[in-house]
């Protein structure tokens, strides 16, 4: 009841939430989906103990996608990115936890995968920048729009994790 009531909270106010109940956007990009990596991140998460809140699979139009990335518009790579991401399917995904976005940043690595440590989703699965396998909100700000953006309200579920208890003190 209370996780519905600060989804409807975000929604409508734009409100950042942060605690148990933060949540990050994450989406495995066009190259994760082809290269069967879908499985093997969201394996990641789960481990972790982060909660999965949201998730579908799509195509996503340029026009989202350009709304996306709006604070990259002027950048070089912007219609190139644009035209990549909107290539083939993608996931994208909605998750919840204790510093969900801090940590999830830290578990996908550097935006360029030669700076990204093994370990991490980017140092272990890829190469080059334009073919990062994976995108993750970068702050809880951008996760409140960008989850907007991604998802409707509706979309979103709201359900008890019997292993709070074992995730949190
Ligand atoms: P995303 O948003 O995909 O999680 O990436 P980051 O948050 O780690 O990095 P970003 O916003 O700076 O870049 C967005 C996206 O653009 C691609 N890119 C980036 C690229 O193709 N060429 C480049 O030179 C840079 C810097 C990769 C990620």
């Amino acid at each position: 009841m209370i996780c519905v009531a600060l989804t409807v909270f975000a929604y409508m106010f734009q409100a950042v939430i942060t605690g148990i109940h933060e949540r990050t956007f994450i989406a495995i990009k066009p190259d994760g989906v082809q290269r069967r990596l879908v499985g093997e991140i969201i394996r990641r998460f789960e481990r972790k103990g982060f909660k999965l809140v949201g998730m579908k699979l799509m195509q996503a139009s340029e026009k989202l996608l350009r709304d996306h990335y709006i604070e990259l518009k002027d950048r070089p790579f912007y219609n190139g990115l644009v035209k990549y991401m909107s290539s083939g399917p993608l996931v994208a995904m909605v998750w919840q936890g204790l510093d969900v976005v801090k940590v999830t940043r830290a578990m996908l690595g550097e935006t360029n995968p030669a700076d990204s440590a093994p370990g991490t989703i980017r140092g272990d699965f890829c190469v080059e920048v334009g073919r990062n396998v994976i995108h993750g909100s970068d702050s809880v700000e951008s996760a409140t729009r960008e989850i907007s953006l991604w998802f409707h309200p509706e979309e979103l579920t709201c359900w008890n994790d019997c292993a709070d208890n074992w995730i949190y003190e």
